[in-house]
């Protein structure tokens, strides 16, 4: 019998609790799982980072956190924690994340907005282009972006993927690193930010780099919120270089109300609901990372804490 703490929110609790004990149940693992379990004889923990547990020091016998979440920047540079950390990799979360991506896309693409409020009620007859002469590059070619980046190609679109390290992937144009970067802005007439938050992408998107897009590019960023330098972009919205914004996340959340993007005719703040990680998918997910520890296998999805995701 193993012991298995969950360490994530209790509101969480209701909607984990059956959907773990059946994940568990299924891959014939024997355990005790529960809210509250001394730390010295916790195995595994079920985590969020916004989680009351901070400071793992306690946990003497745990052999991984299992993050809910698939971003982990408020806990990889937590000093007491020693043990792997696996990230959120769930099916649910990555086809809430491709749906959210592929509306907002298609929102810029087909001009949507001129038709949704026309005051003016102005019969416009300008057709959309085709799916196939816009190009959409995606910032981060990892579980979700890559995902996202199929979708977009299954439309129709020109897609680009850029990366940390080189990548391959079917019909797609994949650039990475530095010498990648600026030929993936030059192309991107619609650009989706889905980067890690890290100390390495941090205002990567700056007064630099935004000037280096199409002019009238569009952005949609569910990624995180530090990806984007807030002020370049008002001033890049304000001047035309960036046609418009669509931002899932943001420096402090919720969004202060003073916070310029609430008001900017040419932003639409979301609040962080791209994606979210579903109980029934990702606690499969969780267990096979329990099963993997218990049978001596490798972690899926382990964060490498030097780079932060
Ligand atoms: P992954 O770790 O699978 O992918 C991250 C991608 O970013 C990889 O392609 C990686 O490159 C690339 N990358 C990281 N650092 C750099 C860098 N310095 N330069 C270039 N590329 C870099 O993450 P996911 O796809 O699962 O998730 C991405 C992010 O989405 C999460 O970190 C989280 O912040 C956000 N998210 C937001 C949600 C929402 O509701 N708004 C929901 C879920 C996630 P490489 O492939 O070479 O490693
Ligand atoms: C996540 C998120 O990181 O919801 O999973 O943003």
């Amino acid at each position: 019998m193993i012991n298995v703490l969950f360490a994530a929110r209790s509101e969480r609790w209701e909607t984990y609790e059956p959907a773990l004990r059946s994940a568990l149940k299924a891959a014939g693992i024997d355990a005790y799982l529960a809210q509250d379990i001394p730390p010295a004889e916790v195995d595994y923990i079920i985590y969020a980072p916004n989680s009351d547990l901070q400071d793992f020091t306690p946990y003497t016998r745990a052999k991984a956190v299992l993050n809910l979440w698939a971003g982990v920047e408020k806990i990889t540079g937590n000093a007491t924690l020693h043990i792997p950390l696996a990230r959120m990799v769930d099916p649910g979360l990555t086809k809430g994340m491709v749906e959210w991506v592929t509306g907002h896309v298609m929102r810029y693409h087909l001009g949507m907005d001129a038709h949704i409020v026309n005051p003016s009620h102005e019969w416009s007859t300008k057709a959309p282009p085709l799916a196939q002469e816009r190009e959409v590059v995606i910032f981060g070619l990892g579980a979700l972006g890559t995902a996202c980046a199929a979708a977009l190609l299954g439309l129709g679109f020109r897609v680009t993927g850029w990366s940390r390290s080189p990548k391959s992937v079917e019909g797609v144009t994949c650039l990475h690193g530095e010498e990648g970067f600026a030929e993936a802005l030059s192309r991107a007439d619609i650009a989706v930010t889905l980067l890690p938050d890290t100390p390495a992408t941090t205002d990567i998107f700056n007064a630099e780099t935004l000037a280096l897009m199409p002019r009238g590019a569009f952005i949609i960023n569910p990624g995180r919120g530090p990806l984007i330098d807030d002020a370049a972009l008002i001033d890049a919205l304000d001047s035309g270089q960036i046609a418009h914004a669509t931002l899932d996340v943001f420096r402090i959340e919720p969004l202060p109300q003073e916070h310029p993007f609430w008001a900017h005719p040419h932003v639409t703040v979301t609040p962080h609901i791209a994606a979210e990680t579903r109980a029934s998918t990702a606690s499969g997910a969780i267990v096979e990372n329990i099963r993997r520890g218990e049978a001596g296998e490798a972690y899926l999805n382990l964060v490498d804490r030097a780079l932060g995701y």
